[in-house]
C-alpha cells in the first residue's frame, strides 16, 4: 500500500532529505520517496495512516500538503 502526498515549498535536496526523516518516523511508514522538484513524497505504508498525520509532520517540517492520493 503507497500513497503520495503533494508537497508545496520545497526548494532543494535539503528539503526533501528534512521531509523524508519526518514521514519516516511516522508509525505504519516503511519507507519515504521524497523529491523536491516533482513536489511530492511517495509512503509506503505497512498499515494505513490518517491523512491529517502526514498533513501535521509536514507542517511541523515548514511545508505544506495540497493533497494527498
Ligand atoms: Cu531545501
Amino acid at each position: 500500500m503507497n500513497k503520495t502526498i503533494k508537497i508545496e515549498g520545497m526548494s532543494c535536496g535539503h528539503c526533501a532529505n528534512h521531509v523524508k526523516k519526518e514521514l519516516e518516523g511516522i508509525c505504519g511508514v516503511t519507507s519515504a520517496d521524497v523529491s523536491a522538484d516533482e513536489k511530492r513524497a511517495i509512503v509506503e505504508l505497512a498499515h494505513e495512516v490518517e491523512d491529517s498525520k502526514f498533513e501535521a509532520v509536514v507542517a511541523e517540517a515548514g511545508y505544506e500538503v495540497v493533497g494527498i492520493e
